[in-house]
């Protein structure tokens, strides 16, 4: 058994639980924060069968889209504050960051 973990973009969340629900895949969605740009995502924990992990894959790249956001640094790149003056950068953001673990045990009550 593996645990996909996909991070995802919040206006992506819905429809890929709608996908996962649909092809039958068991899935719990927490709500999250990116580190960067501080902002809210979503982070989706499906428990599968080793074999379906490239269905899962698949279902995620269908249905989370690359988008571009502006963002304005909290603090420098560079690390100095002195004279410091923040203007928007543009930065990709998703479809997904997507981590694949294997599970040593599975209980389910
Ligand atoms: P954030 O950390 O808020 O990052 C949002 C986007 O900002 C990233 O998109 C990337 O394009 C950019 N970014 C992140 N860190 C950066 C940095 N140090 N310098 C320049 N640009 C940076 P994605 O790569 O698509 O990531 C979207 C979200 O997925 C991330 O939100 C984070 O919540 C999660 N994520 C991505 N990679 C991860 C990883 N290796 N471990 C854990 N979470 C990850």
């Amino acid at each position: 058994m593996r645990l996909v973990i996909a991070v995802v973009q919040d206006k992506d969340s819905n429809r890929l639980s709608a996908a996962l629900i649909k092809d039958g895949f068991r899935a719990t969605k927490l709500a999250s924060t990116g580190g960067f740009l501080r902002a809210g995502n979503t982070t989706f924990l499906i428990g599968i069968e080793d074999d379906r992990v490239d269905e899962v894959i698949q279902i995620i790249k269908s249905n989370c889209k690359v988008r571009d956001q502006l963002v304005t640094p909290v603090s420098p790149m560079g690390g100095t504050t002195d004279a410091y003056i923040p203007f928007p950068v543009e930065v990709q953001v998703g479809g997904a960051a997507v981590f694949v673990l294997p599970v040593e045990r599975f209980e389910h009550f």
